[in-house]
């Protein structure tokens, strides 16, 4: 791959849905750090339109105006600048999810100028600059979706579209992606990479500098949702270049335990996903999907919400993501508490994420210290050790960790066999492990090749060979 891999096996990746800049660094310093997250994945930080029509909808994010990544919704650039150092400083990595393909789209511009006050227009960024010559030839949306020429080289939801096989777009698009890596982000979520050739981010990545402090190239996970078509535009057709989504992780794993059969998943990873475990991203919604199907997501699902995605961490198939988010009405429906809706004007009094408060949901604080898990077992294979009717299921992770998951409404105490070693453990679904190698949770013994746990009604239970419990 052009990308390194390397930092996927850094720990899980948070989504931090519309968070700002210096509620995102905070988090690494109090919560991500310490319970083993490897990255966050950042809203979009480039300049965007500003919809006063609309409401300020989320999505205004991804139309970009200009690659400025001062005075977004989300905050300044001095801003954005000390959360990645205090991240990073917190060992965890910044990911920037970048919208390349497109600029603005039409009936929904607004009227202003764009978040950092840059003049545009449909096909005309002064401030970048691109002008006309720098988008596709055909000026009308995506009608065929198996037609890669359309896919590709047509409109995504009527957004001006850039010509990414010209050198001018793609010299401009590395030089954004390369300053973003001098202020020292890891890694890109790359935005409807299934519209631009393969090719065309091929020729971007390998402009891309070395991450400092980090070391090594940028991670690169791509958004390549599945459907008919050649592989080209498929999520096979871009893994020589960095990993992908795995959507159907999402659809088929999400209803899984949706409808609470979680003695189906270990086969489904092993067999019905759309690529290699090593070269996929999972999860069990996103922000997309979270809107097309409330069903899968905290909103829909309640505590068995926080049970996917301790699963998601704990099966053996791609590197998950956690989503973390806010409750909404409407689809378009923008983040609470930012204080400012358009961008961030001098002087504008804005406001801090508080997780439980103002409809934020913070899933992942919900999840305790089940990030350290992922990194435990690292590529071990799963063994299922237990199963008891549809919804309860135990497996072990080689000989580092082992981890139960109920989805019934009453406790389940089983005696499973585990390859973990004799030990006290600390159970980092409920809790973590804490000063002087005490339990906040519960401890669980293992002896003798066996071991005995009560998982939580709708819950979690998971031991592994990083939380072993001093005090036994
Ligand atoms: C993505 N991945 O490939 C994002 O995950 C997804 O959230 C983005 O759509 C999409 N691609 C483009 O980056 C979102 C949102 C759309 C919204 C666009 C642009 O889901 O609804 O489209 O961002 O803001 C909106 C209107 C749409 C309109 C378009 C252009 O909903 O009706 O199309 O703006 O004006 C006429
Ligand atoms: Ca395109």
């Amino acid at each position: 791959a052009v990308t390194t891999a390397a930092a996927a096996d850094s720990g899980p990746i948070v989504h931090l849905f519309q968070w700002r800049w210096e509620s995102v660094a905070r988090e690494c310093e109090d919560v991500l750090g310490p319970n083993g997250y490897g990255a966050v994945q950042v809203s979009p930080p480039q300049e965007h339109v500003v919809l006063e029509g609309e409401g300020h909808p989320w999505w205004q994010d991804y139309q970009p105006v200009s690659y400025s990544i001062d005075n977004t919704r989300r905050g300044t650039r001095a801003e954005f600048a000390d959360m990645v150092e205090r991240c990073r400083d917190s060992g965890v990595r910044i990911y920037v999810d970048a919208v390349i393909n497109h600029m603005t789209g039409t009936g929904s511009t607004g009227s202003g100028p764009g978040s950092d006050g840059s003049a545009y227009g449909k096909y005309s960024y002064p401030h970048v600059p691109y002008g006309d010559g720098d988008f596709s030839d055909c000026r009308s949306d995506i009608s065929d979706w198996n037609d890669p020429h359309e896919v590709q080289g047509c409109e995504l939801v009527s957004l001006s579209d850039l010509d990414t096989g010209s050198e001018h777009v793609r010299s401009t698009v590395a030089d954004y992606l390369n300053d973003l890596i001098g202020l020292g982000v890891a890694g890109f979520r790359v935005d409807a990479a299934k519209h631009m050739p393969a090719g065309d981010l091929e020729s971007i990545y390998t402009r891309l500098d070395e991450v400092p402090g980090f070391g090594g190239r940028p991670y690169v996970f791509q958004e390549v949702l599945e459907g008919g078509g050649p592989e080209s535009i498929r999520p096979p057709g871009y893994t020589h270049l960095g990993d992908v989504t795995d959507t159907r992780y999402h659809s088929q794993v999400g209803a899984q335990v949706r409808d609470g059969r979680l003695t189906g998943v270990l086969d489904t990873v092993r067999e019905g996903m759309a690529v290699d475990g090593d070269q996929a991203v999972v999860f069990v919604d996103n922000h997309d999907t979270q809107r097309n199907d409330t069903s899968i997501s905290r909103q829909g699902m309640g505590q068995r919400h926080t049970l996917a995605q301790a699963l998601t961490i704990a099966q053996p198939y791609g590197t998950a993501k956690v989503m973390s988010s806010y409750d909404f009405d409407s689809d378009k429906q923008g983040p609470p508490s930012t204080g400012t809706e358009e961008g961030n004007p001098a002087g504008a009094v804005t406001a801090p994420t508080e997780c439980g408060q103002d409809g934020w949901y913070c899933e992942h604080r919900d999840l305790n210290a089940m990030p350290t898990f992922a990194t435990a077992v690292g590529d071990t294979p799963a063994t299922e050790r237990a199963r008891d009717s549809q919804g309860r299921i135990a497996f072990d992770r080689g000989e580092r960790g082992f981890a139960a998951f109920n989805a019934t409404g009453s406790a389940w105490t089983l005696t499973a066999p585990t390859a973990l070693p004799d030990g006290s453990y600390c159970d980092v679904a409920n809790g973590t492990i804490g000063a002087a190698d005490a339990c906040e949770s519960e401890a669980y013994e293992v002896a003798g090749g066996e071991v005995t746990v009560t998982v939580p009604a709708e819950g979690a239970v998971a031991l592994h060979t990083d939380a072993l419990c001093a005090d036994a």
